[in-house]
């Protein structure tokens, strides 16, 4: 019997709107859930790294558990199967596959092993694997060698090397690959605020090394460059007998003007987009260069590409991956004339919650960030839409909600996450208005996040999961929330027959 009735609800009109093809269910990242941190050879990554530093995890917490789901993986493929999805996006730990991570290390057999045998699980519960290759995890050997993305020169090849032992390996199983996850947060969080692995910013009083006004920016061209390299090395080498797709996901929120008649408030808003988004996309689904406004305000602090590489990263992925959660009110940091400064990497912009109308951007979550803002997840798939003409997947998108921080066993006031639920009803039916009204191009919907999990630096205190997970216990229990069967019957109505 159903919980939630759609005939008589506001998306009655919505039925069948995805095609039979759309493909639906929830994303993770290895280093979040995996735990077995260095457990059957497996090499510590940057994170494994950070965790065990002193001061760098909110809480304190180390992902060297997690949600044990290297133990645990049939029983989340069972409850994946429950929870009705047709697919699932995870990500390859590098360093559990290639414990030094570099192109002539050795790989290790066992960490090839535990991937294959979850991809076979999902083949057998009729699960499409959707795999990232990089989900954050450097190997810390290659951090320690030459410092892994501020030296391309060195990471690229050992890269390129990772990927083709991923695709030798699980190519003839896996048809939908992400080199990169959300390169833009990777940069920032870890080159310019500081507060992710390998911890590097100018802010010295929290970081030894670092230099937030220019690494970022080196960090996203290496990230480019090799994600370039190794579209094309799967396009001639494996896609002509594999037969799968190829492509990078980017994050990217909202952003509106503060005051909505204000040409300089518009303007910022267009900056923040940029900023945030083409600086990855215009390289890639775009005109083949960084955005105009990012040179203006970086100058030679941000890498040039040469002829040959705008060549190899224009046009390298066959569909445009997205990862969204939010939208911003925003205008002008620093007033016109003034110098903006070299630290600033987001575009000169100051931030708000309501509008110069007093609108608010959304319902509070638990995570200070991020507000239920389905309005403007609307107006970005259409502007990426109508900028790009890619088709679309999204690869990520979800919420915390309060009230989920208790002991086992929760009781139903929890289990029964409401917010969660109207999170999703409210952007899943943009999504699929996108697409019955606008045509947009939308193959895919990834929920972030499967299970509660190590929200990387925030540690066990972000709950994104439509599960609960009892991280108390040994087996690191699961209880589904309310949420996961909403997302079923959702997509049961939403999905044409
Ligand atoms: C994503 N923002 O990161 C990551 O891909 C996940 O691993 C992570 O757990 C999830 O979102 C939730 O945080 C983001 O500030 C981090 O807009 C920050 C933002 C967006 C995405």
């Amino acid at each position: 019997m159903a919980d939630f009735d759609f005939d008589d609800s506001p998306e009655a009109g919505l039925k069948g709107s995805l095609g039979k093809d759309f493909f639906w269910g929830y994303a993770t990242a290895a280093p979040q859930i995996e735990g077995a941190w260095s457990t059957a050879g497996k090499g510590p990554s940057t994170w494994d790294t950070l965790a065990h530093t002193p001061g760098r995890v909110v809480d304190g917490s180390t992902a060297d558990d997690a949600c044990r789901s290297y133990d645990f993986f049939r029983d989340d493929v069972a409850l994946m199967k429950r929870y009705g999805v047709t697919a699932y996006r995870f990500s390859l730990s590098w360093s559990r596959i290639i414990p030094l991570g570099g192109k002539d290390d050795a790989v290790n057999e066992a960490g090839v092993g535990f991937y294959s045998d979850l991809i076979d699980e999902l083949l057998k519960a009729g699960i499409t694997p959707f795999v990232t290759l990089f989900h954050w995890d450097v190997p810390q050997a290659l951090e320690e060698r030459y410092k892994s993305m501020l030296d391309p020169g060195r990471y690229i090849p050992d890269f390129v090397r990772y990927a083709r032992v991923c695709f030798e390996r699980f190519g003839d199983r896996v048809g939908h690959w992400i080199t990169y996850n959300e390169p833009g947060v990777y940069a920032l969080a870890g080159y310019a605020g500081g507060a992710h692995a390998p911890n590097r910013s100018s802010d010295r009083a929290k970081y030894s090394e670092g230099d937030t006004s220019t690494e970022p920016w080196i960090v996203g061209h290496t990230q480019l460059l090799s994600h370039a390299q190794v579209y094309r090395m799967y396009k001639e080498e494996f896609a002509p007998t594999q037969h799968g797709t190829i492509g990078i996901t980017l994050s990217g929120n909202w952003s509106a003007p503060y005051d909505a008649s204000s040409p300089a408030d518009i303007a910022a808003a267009q900056r923040a987009l940029e900023f945030e988004i083409a600086w990855f996309a215009d390289p890639v689904f775009g005109p083949g260069d960084y955005p105009a406004s990012m040179r203006a305000q970086l100058g030679a602090r941000l890498p040039t590409f040469s002829p040959a590489e705008k060549k190899l990263v224009n046009g390298s992925s066959d569909f445009y991956g997205m990862n969204t959660y939010t939208a911003f009110f925003v205008r002008d940091a620093v007033p016109p004339g003034q110098p903006i400064p070299p630290e600033d990497h987001k575009g000169n912009l100051a931030w708000s919650d309501t509008n110069s109308e007093g609108v608010s951007r959304g319902a509070e979550s638990d995570t200070e960030w991020l507000r239920t803002s389905p309005w403007g997840f609307a107006a970005l798939l259409r502007w990426i839409w109508a900028r790009y003409h890619t088709p679309i997947f999204v690869t990520e998108n979800g919420t915390t909600a309060r009230g989920e921080h208790v002991s086992a066993p929760p009781g139903d006031d929890v289990l029964n996450d409401v917010h969660r639920i109207d999170f999703y009803r409210a952007y899943v039916g943009e999504l699929a208005r996108a697409v019955k009204e606008d045509g947009v191009d939308i193959r895919s919907y990834f929920g972030w996040t499967l299970l509660d999990n190590w929200e990387w630096a925030k540690g066990y205190t972000d709950r994104f999961g439509v599960t609960w997970v009892d991280f108390e216990s040994e087996e690191k229990t699961r209880y589904p929330k309310r949420s996961a069967t909403f997302m079923r019957e959702y997509f049961g109505h939403l999905i044409a027959r």
